[in-house]
Formats: C-alpha cells, sequence, structure tokens
C-alpha cells in the first residue's frame, strides 16, 4: 500500500522544501479544508439535513440564496476569522468585504471565495464545490479597503477548490503544480491521492452550454460548429461534450482528462463581459489549470493578467487545454 501523505504533511514539506507556504499560509489552508470537511458534511446530509431549498434572500449577483450557500459562507467566515492569518475576506455571497473583527488578530492573507458554486445542483444531487482564491494585502498598518482586493490573477499566493461529488476532494496550487487530496471520512483528514496534475494539451471534449448558440460571438460560433462537424470537417476528429452546469465539476474533469469549458460573453445581456465572477471563479480555476500545464483567457488576453475593477466583475472564461484554448482566442484575434 502506498505511503499515505495527508494535507498537513504535505504542506510542512512543501514548505521546507521551496518557501512557498509560510507558516501564516499553511494555517489558513489548513482551516479552509477543515470549513470544506464541514461543508460537505452539511451537503452530504442532503434532505436529511434540513439544508435543500431556497433562502428567502438574493446575493449581490440579485440571484435567490440556496440555504447551503449561506450554511457554506457562514462555514468559511467562522472558520477563518479567529486564526490570526486573514486581515479580511470577500464572497460570492456578501455585497461587501468582510473586515476580520478587532477582537482578532489581523494576519498577512485576504481570502476570496466562491462558497458553494454549482449551487442551482443542489436540488438535484449533481456535483457542487467551494472555490477560494488567496492574496496578500498590501504592505503597511492601514485598514483593509475593497480595493486592496482588486488585485490581477497574477498576484494570488494560493488557489483551490473542494468538490463535493462521489468524492471530496480538495485541489490546490500554491505556484508550484497541481495536488489533489480525497477526504478520507473514516480519519476525517484530507490525503494526497494525485500530484503534478497535468491537463494533455488536446482534447476531443468541449463544456460548453448549447442552448445559449444563437447569443455567441463569430469566434465561439466557429469554433463549436468546426467541433461539431467531426471528423469530416476541418478539425478532422469528432468530440464529445459536457455540461454540468457546476464550474467546479467541469473544471475537475478537465483537470483530471483534459477538454476546454467555455463560458464565454453572448448576446443576452451585452453589458456583461460574462456570467463568471473574475476574482473568485476565473483566477483562481484559471491559475490551477496554468498550474497543471492548461491555459485560461477571457477570449483576448490571459484571465490572469486581467486588472479587475470591481469586486464581482465578471469575465468571459475560455480555459483547459491549452491548444484548443490557443485556438478559440486566436479565432478572436482573427476578427
Ligand atoms: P448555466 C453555476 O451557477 C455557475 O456559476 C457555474 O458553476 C456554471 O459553470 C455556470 O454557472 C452554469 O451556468 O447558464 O449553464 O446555468
Amino acid at each position: 500500500m502506498t505511503k499515505r501523505i495527508s494535507l498537513t504533511r504535505y504542506l510542512v514539506e512543501q514548505q521546507r522544501v521551496d518557501g512557498l507556504i509560510p507558516s501564516q499560509l499553511r494555517l489558513l489552508l489548513e482551516v479552509v479544508a477543515r470549513a470544506c470537511k464541514s461543508i460537505s458534511h452539511a451537503v452530504n446530509k442532503g434532505a436529511l439535513g434540513g439544508v435543500l431549498g431556497t433562502a428567502d434572500s438574493e446575493n449581490v449577483q440579485g440571484e435567490i440564496q440556496k440555504k447551503l450557500d449561506i450554511i457554506a459562507n457562514e462555514v468559511l467566515i467562522e472558520a477563518n476569522e479567529w486564526g490570526g492569518h486573514l486581515a479580511a475576506m470577500a464572497s460570492e455571497e456578501m455585497d461587501g468585504i468582510y473586515l476580520v473583527p478587532n477582537r482578532y488578530p489581523q494576519g498577512e492573507y485576504l481570502l476570496l471565495f466562491d462558497p458553494l458554486d454549482g449551487s442551482s445542483n443542489i436540488d438535484v444531487n449533481v456535483s457542487i464545490g467551494t472555490i477560494f482564491s488567496v492574496l496578500k494585502k498590501p504592505e503597511g498598518d492601514r485598514g483593509v479597503e475593497e480595493s486592496d482586493f482588486l488585485q490581477p490573477g497574477t498576484q494570488q499566493v494560493a488557489a483551490g477548490y473542494c468538490i463535493y461529488g462521489p468524492q471530496t476532494t480538495l485541489v490546490l496550487t500554491v505556484g508550484d503544480g497541481v495536488a489533489m487530496f480525497t477526504l478520507d471520512r473514516e480519519q476525517g483528514s484530507f490525503v494526497l491521492t494525485d500530484e503534478n496534475v497535468r491537463i494533455p494539451e488536446d482534447t476531443k471534449e468541449f463544456a460548453i452550454n448549447m442552448s445559449n448558440m444563437r447569443h455567441w460571438d463569430a469566434p465561439v460560433k466557429r469554433y463549436i460548429d468546426e467541433c461539431l462537424q467531426g471528423k469530416d470537417g476541418p478539425r478532422g476528429k469528432d468530440f464529445n461534450m459536457r455540461w454540468i452546469a457546476s464550474m467546479v465539476a467541469d473544471v475537475h474533469r478537465i483537470l483530471t482528462r483534459g477538454g476546454i469549458f467555455m463560458y464565454p460573453w453572448d448576446k443576452r445581456e451585452p453589458s456583461k463581459p460574462g456570467k463568471l465572477r473574475l476574482m473568485y471563479e476565473a483566477n483562481p480555476m484559471g491559475w490551477l489549470v496554468e498550474q497543471a500545464g492548461g491555459a485560461a483567457t477571457n477570449g483576448r488576453q490571459r484571465i490572469l493578467d486581467i486588472q479587475p475593477t470591481q469586486l464581482h466583475e465578471r469575465v468571459s472564461v475560455i480555459l483547459g487545454s491549452k491548444n484548443e484554448v490557443e485556438r478559440v482566442t486566436a479565432y478572436h484575434s482573427a476578427l
């Protein structure tokens, strides 16, 4: 039997090797992992826990909140606010930033998260997940402001997600590749199950919500149309399609076997650059994909290079197998 390496041991050994995980960051990642275990427990209870269905509230996006959205958000806030590793947090489920209360020590990190991504799938028992991104707060003693969060994705010091599916799996990068940890429910600990995750540069599998086809821009229409033509078309091979409507699940599949995920800008709401959020969906997922040898753009530029202007800003997302993302991006610049 191969040696079981826990998340804690992995982080300690990585800390010794490359210094990418200062002790405060290691504490932060372990606290987030513990919070994800609690969220997994709540999710797995489902109807038995009285946690399904909607709450009587909307989030900043104007979306009806699910009860589990709020529960997951509260779990992450309560787990992280007292440890002394954070200065502030930001969440898809909260309008503004959350400053660590003065009664607790202030740390040097900023934590951003989508506490429960894919929540439209909660009530139908389809995989969902928590996405998180870690930034450093700017130097100096002044209090943290929302503008301190508006850093490009290249500034992330850690990013990851936890997928609540047939397994509960934590996927993490600190800038030295991607590692996966599967929750051992008997031991209650995350165990290293995949190290140095790599995405194949080519794929025959695309993920997009095809019902929006009539609203897409020409480059996206061209790319998908060529895929649909299969081996008799310009691509010379048949493609498969997947769409789980849970970014965490679609990205996990791509990290596991390759593929391209697209949620592009479309004509339904032309003033919005896309549906997905830059700070706590596209940036963490984009970094994970790049760290696994893939690529992530908004069709015209690298997602991680985008300078944010608003905490909840949206972005067009094209990510996954490098050669496919580069093809779609080239189609955009060909216009
Ligand atoms: P649609 C979930 O609500 C989410 O934010 C992502 O996880 C997912 O990829 C996308 O929206 C699904 O959107 O329009 O297909 O329901």
